[in-house]
């Protein structure tokens, strides 16, 4: 456990903390990204989504970039290696306090991050469909690994925010899930198929600057954004020192996942 001087907490609040994190599989915490630097990404999100580079470098998989507000989810994955004022989030100090409070963590680097933009409408195509995140890393990672999720905007109850089950982080790898779709009921039952404990949905609701931690196994995805405006945030997935690169995979096929040697791509948010 970090020292109680690290975290903005008194050391037996950040002991329930984590054994909530541990049971639950998740925790939400109010703002504690500064005002003033939501501000400034805010218009570097938009740049980004236009195509504009800051470093330099485009994000993974090199988005054509659009002027246009998007109607179905936008998925830029490491776009904080095209952008400084991204990359200032994502590794924010905060992040990563919490992260080694929850985890117990000595080590918290980030290994990629995904920016998201859900728009409005309540269309086909802005949903984010049931799974577990290691299902996308089992092939290349194996042990502690988990995301943060860092609000943006103001994510309502209407604006279809991120959705945890309660205690599934104890379900074992399912590989019954898929981010990529929009049939939540359908993959729900596929899940339950696996899986027959009690289905206990959590809604992620937080204000700008606000951020959610899950474990690798929680089984979580979002509904449609009701709300006016976009629902705008980064998923940050982080590893601590009990994690590392399988035996026999190469970085070159890891995909989106940036090599821990990279600091541009993997900076360490918290060392102890
Ligand atoms: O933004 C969402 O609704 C889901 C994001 C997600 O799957 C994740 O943070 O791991």
């Amino acid at each position: 456990m970090s020292s109680p001087a690290s975290i903005p907490l008194p050391a037996a609040e950040a002991r329930a903390a984590a054994a909530q994190y541990e049971r639950e599989g998740f925790f939400i915490l109010p703002a504690v990204i500064p005002p003033d630097l939501l501000a400034r990404v805010r218009p570097r999100i938009a740049a980004v989504y236009a195509g504009e580079y800051e470093t330099g470098i485009p994000p993974c998989g090199s988005p054509k970039g659009s002027k246009e507000p998007p109607t179905k989810l936008v998925k830029i994955d490491n776009a904080h290696r095209s952008d400084r004022t991204i990359l200032e989030l994502v590794s924010h100090p905060a992040i990563g306090r919490w992260a080694a409070a929850l985890t117990g963590a000595k080590l918290v680097q980030l290994f990629a991050c995904q920016m998201l933009i859900k728009p409005p409408g309540g269309q086909g195509g802005t949903n984010v469909g049931w799974h577990q995140d290691q299902e996308y890393w089992e092939p290349a990672l194996q042990g502690e690994l988990f995301t943060a999720w860092v609000a943006i905007s103001d994510v309502t109850a209407e604006s279809g925010p991120m959705r945890f089950v309660r205690g599934s982080n104890h379900w074992g790898l399912l590989q019954a899930g898929d981010f990529f779709s929009d049939q939540l009921d359908a993959i729900k039952q596929r899940i339950r198929a696996k899986n027959g404990s009690a289905w206990e949905e959590v809604a992620a609701v937080l204000p700008p600057g606000g951020v959610s931690f899950h474990h690798r196994l929680t089984v979580h995805g979002s509904g449609p954004n009701l709300a006016a405006g976009p629902r705008v945030s980064f998923a940050i997935h982080f590893r601590t020192e009990k994690s590392g690169l399988r035996p026999g995979t190469k970085w070159q096929d890891a995909g989106y996942l940036n090599d821990f040697n990279d600091p541009v791509g993997s900076p360490v948010c918290y060392r102890e």
